[in-house]
């Protein structure tokens, strides 16, 4: 059997360099000859994209099931190419996957209940959708092999320039955004499906260019396991 592509997601808050990253890792393979592809979510550009984006600048409004759900769409609508381009050889990076998919929508809180007396506990808000329910349509997904979790303190995040205008580019999202990632390397690692690594996307560019290099390079033979289905 002739090997197949590795399949490598990079994930990470806003601004944590992640683009960045997988651009220079696209261009690293290239040199080493190593088929690769550089694919990424949301995909704007299809039809369901254009419903996510318009929704991201909040020039719409959709129920927080209903863009979960385009979200996870917009993934599988692209799983045949997948499929296709590993079984080929072909090599992916993939920024952002599911599990955006998950810490977004699973971040999302109702706003505290205004009480009558002032209470001097702080109050935990509540989530408007689960962790099970917000995973449960990613369920099958292709799993990737490795995936990098370039790490940031969103107050670091903030400190690189601000984030932008979009939904969500807020710190206290991106802090609640960062506790669920946590969680889902950690049931990653303990599942046994494909490998969940955490790098410090607070070093310079260039440092966290060769750790990515370091975790990437092994792959780059390819793999003679078939690819597995997430969460499955
Ligand atoms: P970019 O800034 O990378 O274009 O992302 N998001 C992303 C979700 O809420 N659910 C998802 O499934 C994915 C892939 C993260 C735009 C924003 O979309 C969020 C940031
Ligand atoms: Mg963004």
């Amino acid at each position: 059997m002739s090997k197949r592509g590795a399949f490598i997601v990079i994930e990470g808050l806003d601004r944590s360099g992640k683009s960045t990253q997988a651009e220079t890792l696209l261009k690293n393979l290239q040199d080493a000859k190593i088929p690769s592809k550089l694919i990424k979510f949301p995909d704007r550009s299809t039809p369901i994209g254009k419903l996510i984006d318009s929704y991201l600048r909040s020039e719409s409004e959709l129920d927080d099931h209903a863009i979960h759900l385009l979200f996870s769409a917009n993934r599988w609508e692209v799983v045949p190419s997948i499929i296709k381009d590993l079984e080929q050889g072909t090599t992916i990076i993939c920024d952002r996957y599911a599990f955006s998919g998950i810490a977004f929508s699973a971040s999302k809180v109702h706003p505290p209940a205004k009480s009558a007396s002032p209470s001097t506990f702080p109050i935990q808000p509540t989530p408007k959708l689960s962790y099970e329910w917000c995973r449960s349509p990613d369920i099958s997904l292709p799993a990737p092999d490795l995936t990098l979790f370039l790490d940031i303190l969103p107050e670091k995040a903030k400190a690189r320039g601000g984030y932008g205008e979009e939904r969500y580019e807020k710190e206290d999202v991106q802090e609640r955004v960062r506790e669920v990632f946590i969680r889902i390397g950690e049931e990653i690692e303990s599942s046994g499906v494909g490998k969940w690594v955490v790098l410090d996307g607070g070093l310079e560019k260039e440092e966290v260019e060769k750790s990515i290099w370091d975790e990437v390079n092994p792959l780059t033979a390819g793999l003679k396991t078939p690819i597995q289905k997430l969460w499955d």
